[in-house]
């Protein structure tokens, strides 16, 4: 399959998040991208394309105008504002305080537009979202074209990101964009598969009152993991998307017996559905040696849930989330995509 890359990713790095108390390296780093890039050569999973330039017609569908507006200039006002570095927020408009008069002030303003600490801004910033939201509308262009499966190799990642919030490394949603383009180019029933260790919280709640797009996700159990406050398994859906969301939380230490049968379950589920295409929020951070997870799958399982993907016999569309062992994240993702293609 191919595999659509943008080397702008990269200007979103160098900065830092905390981490029970302390300032390190942020986990959600370039580096990802490039091994994952390595691999994907080392095992000629087949051509690397840079994404074709989109306009966010097709993202305005998915996220509020004023939020769009605010993820292209956040930098730009933090530094206006006289302030320097990485534009990080530090008060948010829980219940309790209003949130329907937006702040003028770009430090209240990163609040009102995000729900965790974990979006920060640098220079880069909009640069790499606008290219990850290019790759994963050229991907999505290449599998409503004929293609049986494509590869957007993007970052940032995008399934924590809602309507109107970034949160948890996330700013546009790809796989949500790439869903709505595959709708518009006449795919009439989109499911969104989300195998990242964390739940998918952005894409279940842009979805939430949809019943063109079903959306499932299998991940750590909110009551003991990020996101923590969405993810439970009595959201499915609500209006016309009633029955369209499908969550399969699990326990830590997870290992391939469990979590394959989550998978069955949501494939089940899936099926029942009769998409028409399907997307895949691909994370890692599943894998045993993740540093943010705590689940137990091996390298060797990843080929594994590919194969089992092949088998539902959809034109598939893989969006790269989360996934932060740096050093194994290369032959995990790629070992998806490979068992995808020779399933056995
Ligand atoms: C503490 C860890 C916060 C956020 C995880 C986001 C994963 C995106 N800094 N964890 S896939
Ligand atoms: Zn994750």
């Amino acid at each position: 399959m191919k595999t659509v890359f943008s080397p702008h990713h990269a200007g979103h790095g160098d900065h830092a998040e905390l981490v029970a108390g302390a300032i390190l390296p942020a986990y959600e780093r370039p580096e990802r991208a490039g091994m994952i890039r390595a691999r994907v050569e080392e095992v000629g999973l087949g051509a690397i394309l840079p994404p074709e330039e989109h306009g966010l017609e097709t993202a305005r569908k998915i996220h509020a105008d004023d939020y769009l507006d605010f993820l292209q200039t956040a930098h730009d006002r933090w530094l206006a504002r006289g302030n320097s570095g990485v534009a990080l927020p530090f008060v948010w408009p829980r219940p309790g305080l209003r949130a329907d008069t937006p702040p003028e002030d770009i430090e209240g303003l990163l609040g009102h537009y995000s729900f965790d600490g974990g979006a920060p801004f640098v220079a880069g910033t909009w640069a790499a979202v606008k290219a990850a939201h290019d790759v994963a509308l050229t991907a999505a262009g290449l599998v409503a074209g004929g293609e049986r499966a494509a590869f957007a190799l993007g970052r940032p990642p995008g399934h924590h990101a809602g309507r109107g919030f970034a949160g948890g490394y996330c700013y546009i949603n790809n796989a949500a964009v790439a869903a709505q383009a595959l709708r518009d180019h006449g795919v009439r029933r989109v499911a969104i598969l989300d195998i990242d260790y964390h739940h998918g919280n952005g894409t279940q709640e842009i979805f939430y009152g949809r019943g063109d797009v079903f959306v499932a996700s299998i991940h750590a159990d909110p009551r003991m993991e990020f996101p923590y406050f969405l993810g439970h398994a009595d959201e499915r859906g609500e209006a016309d998307g009633a029955e369209t969301t499908l969550n399969v939380p699990l326990p830590h230490e997870t290992d391939w017996s469990a979590w394959s049968s989550g998978l069955e379950e949501a494939c089940r589920a899936v099926a029942a559905f009769a998409p028409d295409s399907l997307v895949v929020s691909l994370g890692t951070d599943t894998y045993r040696g993740d540093p943010l997870g705590r689940f137990r799958l091996e390298t060797t399982d990843f080929p594994r849930i590919g194969a089992r993907l092949a088998r539902m016999g959809l034109a598939t569309l893989f969006v790269m989330e989360g996934g932060y062992a740096v050093e194994e994240i290369g032959v995990n993702a790629v070992g998806v995509l490979t068992g995808f293609e020779q399933p056995r």
